[in-house]
């Protein structure tokens, strides 16, 4: 499905020739749903090369899609900077997102240029990566828990109060699981299992990240999130075990998108451009983060989960990112899974 190996010849223009250095060329406001020390470095590759102010404020995605939503009539922001599809899908149909083809989209791979068209070009793909379990090694011995393998351990009585997620409505992680739970089982079954695990969730957190820190520390013995997020703490040295859910697993195409009404529309396009380039997406491989980028001519870190060896299932983003569905799949979560008692 997916043509994922680097190109071996690099585009010859590289995200400088796009750039004018210069004292002050303006200013953009970037929602920016990927980690923290990814927007930071952005923002100052981005504002060394084009000398425009880069305003920076992180957000989970469901946050921002909410924050996005209640500007509309005085759009505050330019552009919003990652995070899974399934919200920014949400904006695009809602109108809340301006069509930009960048001439970037020509050096991505086909999946890439597939959302952005399915979008209407209101957003494109920056990376892939897929959800999975981590749980701590040294955790699990203590506790004398088998590590799982399958989604279906998780609903384990012997995992009560061990297990984290975020909560779906922030966060855009928490968001690719609840769909994939519901496409992976059907809809009755699909809540049926979140009911069930339900009584295993320590908390649900409000950033998709946070089970992954939990994990790392010992403080939950499994968190559910992105496996390249939890290959990012073993890699720096965490006792952690990483699992591919044996039933199969969906995954998140990481996206961007220009705000409608944004006050700085041109800059915000050559943010976005810079977010498409090898330039930003490099800033993974550097950081750890070992998402797999949508510019052919960005690096793949060796380390990156192989999606070639990942049992996936043909995860329907278009259909979780209509408002219909995510409005609705929201809605029930909250009113028949978290408003039970644990
Ligand atoms: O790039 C790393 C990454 O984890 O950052 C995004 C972020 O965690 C999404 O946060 P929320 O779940 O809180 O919305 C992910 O899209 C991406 O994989």
């Amino acid at each position: 499905m997916f043509r994922l190996s680097r190109a071996v010849v690099l585009a010859g223009t590289a995200f400088a020739a796009l750039a004018t250095p210069a004292a002050a060329q303006g200013q953009v406001t970037v929602y920016c749903s990927i980690l923290e020390e990814q927007c930071r470095e952005g923002a100052s590759i981005f504002e060394k090369a084009t000398g425009i102010k880069v305003q920076m404020v992180r957000k989970s995605t469901g946050e921002v899609y909410a924050q996005v939503k209640a500007e509309a009539t005085n759009p505050r922001g330019d552009v919003w900077w990652g995070g899974p599809g399934e919200p920014h899908l949400q904006a695009a149909d809602e109108g809340l997102l301006d069509e930009y083809k960048s001439p970037k989209l020509a050096e991505l791979h086909d999946w890439a240029r597939r959302h952005a068209e399915q979008s209407k070009f209101r957003t494109s793909g920056i990376y892939l990566g897929a959800l999975g379990i981590g749980y701590n090694l040294e955790t699990l011995k203590g506790k004398k828990l088998a590590e799982p393998k399958c989604w279906a351990d998780l609903l384990d009585p012997k995992f009560k109060d061990e297990v984290q997620v975020a909560d779906p409505s922030s966060s855009g992680t928490a968001y690719v699981f609840l769909a994939t739970t519901v496409q992976r089982l059907g809809e009755e079954k699909g809540f049926e299992f979140l009911k069930s695990l339900h009584k295993n969730i320590s908390q649900y957190t409000k950033s998709g990240i946070a089970p992954v820190k939990a994990t790392a520390l010992g403080e939950t013995a499994v968190g559910i999130a992105f496996m390249h997020d939890m290959l990012t703490q073993k890699l720096q040295g965490a006792p952690i075990g990483i699992v591919a859910p044996c039933e199969g697993t969906g995954y998140e195409t990481g996206s961007v998108s220009v705000i409608k009404g944004g006050k700085n529309p041109e800059a915000a396009r050559k943010f976005v451009d810079f977010t498409l380039s090898p330039e930003a997406q490099d800033i993974n491989a550097k950081l750890k983060i070992n998402s797999i980028p949508s510019n052919k001519n960005a690096k793949l870190s060796p380390d990156a989960p192989k999606f070639e060896e990942i049992k996936l299932i043909d995860y329907d983003t278009p259909r979780w990112g209509s408002p219909a569905e995510r409005s609705r799949l929201l809605k029930k979560f909250d009113d028949e899974v978290k408003a039970l008692p644990r």
